[in-house]
């Protein structure tokens, strides 16, 4: 067994030059390092050498998509995808006896970091109310727990249903399937923090709330635009796909408050090139933006536009596509007509000339595409935003073919997924109607609470039950001392996990932590070995297989856990068990979860008749390459009301900060996977040994009379007068655009208001956040 830290790390904060390059023998070097570190080159080698090849394990890092079967590396992963699947694969271990020794009151203490490097969970484990310990707990028991309080409460929307991007198809699946059948829609996840904005808005404007791009609509794209997105350590393997467009001619414009180093070179270490060469430049521009300036940047482009069109009419809008499948340009043209440079160069810090230039690669383009990620959706204008981009896509035709389209680039490797399985509080009736068909019981249409709604229904004592499928939902969320106070006035919280967290420290009365088998592992049940699907950021769905022997031989699977769950829940609702037609199934409320838990087969015949697109699931995913979900728009299909993709007027005013005080966004370093650092460093950043930094422009610093290594505090100012402060944070001078400062989540998590969100899609604002820096002790 690998060693396990038991002391916090305490390196002293190191800062370099941020790199200019990303990826490279280092990454190799880093990837080996942390694995090895964490577990046998056995295992190692078992992870790494099946890692997204066919038929073998899916990265449980980020949702990029996979080359197609035949073109794929025999190293078909990055640095970061090595690290997230062997922090899984880890040999380290977390038994009855080590919390035997660390009581909760001790773990609160410790930091993520070190909660997370302690291993693996091996046994269910229960804190009684009252007590301040975790003890052993039989899993009959703990069902029998749960269901109880399930089953006491006033009503089912006292219980809310928390899933992570983690999950996989099946386990997704067979949650929201019980959390409907016990009767609630309280089903929040992770995506409600991550892509929300980009869902309500895509859906709204084009009909559906998926991206529209291929991983070929990128290789043969003219220009490619990256907005809000840091590649080069939360998506590396898009730099591949980069690299490749660039080879072919693409060029590629940058927007962000950060010159992130795999935005500005890439070298590949999968080429010779890129191990003994200089790489390749990524950006061809690199637009150096204000946080929460892109709604004004894409109106002053589109502004440029229509008067490129007056100047050449005919020769630069897709007049045909507008006229036929859009509604709504009219009173678009005439409101960004109106948009004034003034506010559009306040508002980016950029320069029109900078705009125009932008304006003459589109002009140039025939095909372009545009990414983005949370640098777009964690505003309060995120939605406008992206349909301001959807508004710019649409005037010159971009939607709808080959080598463009829309590209929200996705996190976790099946937050997709999740949706498509009915993972959303507010799932439409048509999928709702589908489950009704499928199961014969009346699903509840009430949309359910999301993460936020939540946070604020468990603070008002309206739910009493928390339960989360994967995640670490207090660290995840916004405002920590509110959602932490939120959490603890819970009567149970419970956690599907594979690895100890915050959340585990933050319990309700009573607390359970039941830990469940990760995607490596080989997961056998009664119908023999199975294997999961997940549907990746270009709606692929494929096959995931584990292969190393379980973390414990008391874990079970998420499905088994849930299937076990629904079982003795709703068998006490339901006690005769019978499907409607009044045949005899082995389950309850009709829905034969035995058979499902030993054969998830059995759960893709089903999800097979209720999700469009998978229909006849087991054989299709079968073959190699697996499944691709089709898009309307890319048939030239809107489905909205109108049945047309609408223009959008869009406002949403820049951020007011006040004298004295910056702009912060809260992002992620290069070496942690969300709430969970592997270690301190941010090695393309140039830091080392601390994360409790604040990254800011020196001219800033100069005028707020600070200077690099000073200590301070962060203190955010909202509309109520609660003090939310991120105490003892070093400045760093860094190439951040002028008045916007930068630290990492979940550090600063406290700092965002829970009432800070985005309008419509009710998304935590995190990269938006006013503060003050406080100085320490002289
Ligand atoms: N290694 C690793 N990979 C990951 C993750 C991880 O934690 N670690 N997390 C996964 C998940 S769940 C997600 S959602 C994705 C997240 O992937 P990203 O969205 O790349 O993640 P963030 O670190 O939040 O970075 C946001 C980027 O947007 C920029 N930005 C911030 N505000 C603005 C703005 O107002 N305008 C513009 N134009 N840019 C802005 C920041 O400078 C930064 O470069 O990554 C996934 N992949
Ligand atoms: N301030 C700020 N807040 C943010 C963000 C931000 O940029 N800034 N980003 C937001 C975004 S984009 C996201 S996606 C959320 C992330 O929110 P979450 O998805 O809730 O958090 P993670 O850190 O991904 O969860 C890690 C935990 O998941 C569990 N886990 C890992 N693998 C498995 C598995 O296979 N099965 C099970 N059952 N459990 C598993 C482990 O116990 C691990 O500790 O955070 C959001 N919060
Ligand atoms: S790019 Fe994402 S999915 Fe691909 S190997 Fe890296 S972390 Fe995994
Ligand atoms: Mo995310």
């Amino acid at each position: 067994m690998h060693k396990r830290p038991d002391d916090e790390p305490k390196d002293p904060l190191h800062v370099t030059p941020p790199r200019r390059w990303a990826a490279g023998v280092p990454a190799v070097v880093h990837a080996l390092t942390y694995s090895l570190e964490q577990t046998s080159p056995r295992r190692a080698g078992v992870t790494l050498l099946t890692m997204n090849q066919v038929g073998g394990i899916d990265c449980p890092g980020c949702a990029w998509a996979d080359p197609a079967p035949g073109h794929r590396h025999r190293n078909e992963y990055c640095e970061n995808g090595a690290k997230h699947i062997n922090d899984e694969a880890t040999t380290r271990r977390v038994t009855a006896d080590f919390f035997r020794r660390h009581p909760v009151s001790d773990l609160a203490r410790r930091s993520d970091l070190w909660l997370n490097q302690q291993g693996r969970l091996t046994a269910p484990m229960v804190k009684r109310e009252g007590r301040d310990h975790y003890e052993p707990i039989g899993w009959d028991d703990a069902f029998e727990l749960l269901s109880r309080e399930l089953t006491s409460l006033g009503s089912p929307d006292e219980a809310v249903f928390y899933t992570s991007g983690r999950a996989s198809n099946e386990a997704a699946f067979v949650l929201q399937l019980f959390a409907r059948a016990f009767g609630t829609n309280n089903l929040p996840d992770c995506s409600n923090m991550c892509h929300e904005s980009s869902g309500y808005a895509l859906h709204e404007t084009l009909g559906t709330g998926k991206g529209t791009v291929r991983l070929h609509d990128l290789h043969q794209s003219d220009l490619i635009f990256l907005v809000g997105q840091n590649p080069g350590s939360n998506h590396p393997r898009q730099l591949s796909a980069l690299e490749q467009a660039k080879r072919r001619g693409a060029r590629i414009v940058a927007v962000n408050p950060l010159p992130e180093a795999g935005l500005l070179r890439f070298k590949n270490p999968q080429e010779v090139n890129g191990v003994i060469g200089r790489g390749i430049p990524i950006a061809d521009r690199f637009l150096h933006i204000r946080l929460g300036g892109d709604l004004a940047l894409f109106q002053g482009l589109n502004r440029l536009l229509l008067e490129a069109e007056d100047a050449r009419p005919g020769d630069v809008l897709d007049q045909d596509f507008i006229r036929a499948n859009t509604s709504g340009f009219e009173e678009f043209a005439r409101h960004v007509r109106a948009v004034s440079w003034d506010d559009v160069t306040a508002a980016t810090g950029l320069t029109r000339t900078e705009i125009e230039r932008v304006r003459d690669d589109v002009l140039r383009s025939e095909r372009v595409i545009v990414c983005w990620a949370m640098g777009l959706t964690q505003h309060r204008h995120a939605v406008p935003t992206i349909r301001e981009i959807v508004n710019f896509l649409m005037l010159r035709g971009n939607l709808g073919r080959a080598g463009a389209g829309a590209c929200p680039v996705r996190g976790h490797s099946n937050v997709q997924g999740d949706r498509t399985m009915g993972i959303w509080e507010q799932m439409p009736d048509s999928f709702l109607d589908a489950l009704q068909r499928e199961f014969g019981f009346d699903p509840p249409r009430a949309h359910g609470l999301d993460s936020v709604n939540a946070i604020r229904a468990m603070r008002e004592g309206r739910v009493k039950l928390f339960l989360s499928l994967a995640g670490n939902f207090v660290r995840a969320a916004p405002d920590s001392a509110v959602t932490e106070e939120a959490m603890r006035g819970c009567r149970l919280t419970a956690h599907i996990s594979t690895k100890l967290n915050r959340s585990h420290t933050v319990c309700g009365g009573t607390a359970l932590i039941l830990p469940t088998l990760g995607r490596t592992e080989r997961d056998v049940q009664a119908g023999g070995e199975q294997f999961v699907t997940v549907e990746n950021s270009m709606s692929e769905v494929h096959t995931s297989r584990g292969r190393l022997e379980p973390a414990s031989p008391l874990l079970l699977s998420e499905v088994a856990i849930l299937c076990r769950l629904a079982c003795r829940t709703l068998d006490d609702r339901t006690p005769d068990g019978r499907a409607p037609d009044g045949q005899a199934f082995d389950g309850s409320a009709g829905i034969p979860w035995r058979e499902f838990e030993a054969d998830y087969g059995a759960i893709r015949d089903r999800i097979s008749r209720v999700v469009p697109g998978l229909h006849d699931f087991n054989r299709r995913v079968a073959r190699p390459g697996g499944i691709s979900l089709p898009n309307p728009v890319n048939e030239g299909v809107f489905p909205t009301a109108q049945g047309k993709a609408l223009f959008t007027r869009n406002a949403g005013p820049a951020p007011h900060v006040p004298e004295g005080h910056l702009l912060l966004q809260t992002m992620r370093s290069h070496d942690q996977w969300n709430t969970v650092p592997y270690t301190a460093d941010d090695r393309y950043r140039g830091i080392r040994g601390s994360r409790k930094v604040v990254l800011v422009n020196p001219a800033d610093l100069r005028e707020l009379g600070l200077s690099g290594g000073q200590r301070v505090d962060l203190v955010s100012v909202w509309t109520d007068d609660v003090e939310r402060r991120a105490g003892g944070f070093e400045v760093v001078p860094y190439p951040t655009a002028r008045g916007c400062a930068a630290a990492y989540y979940p550090e600063t998590n406290v700092l965002v208001p829970l009432d800070s969100v985005a309008e419509f899609s009710n998304q935590p604002a995190s990269k938006e956040i006013v503060v003050r820096l406080e100085r320490l002790g002289g």
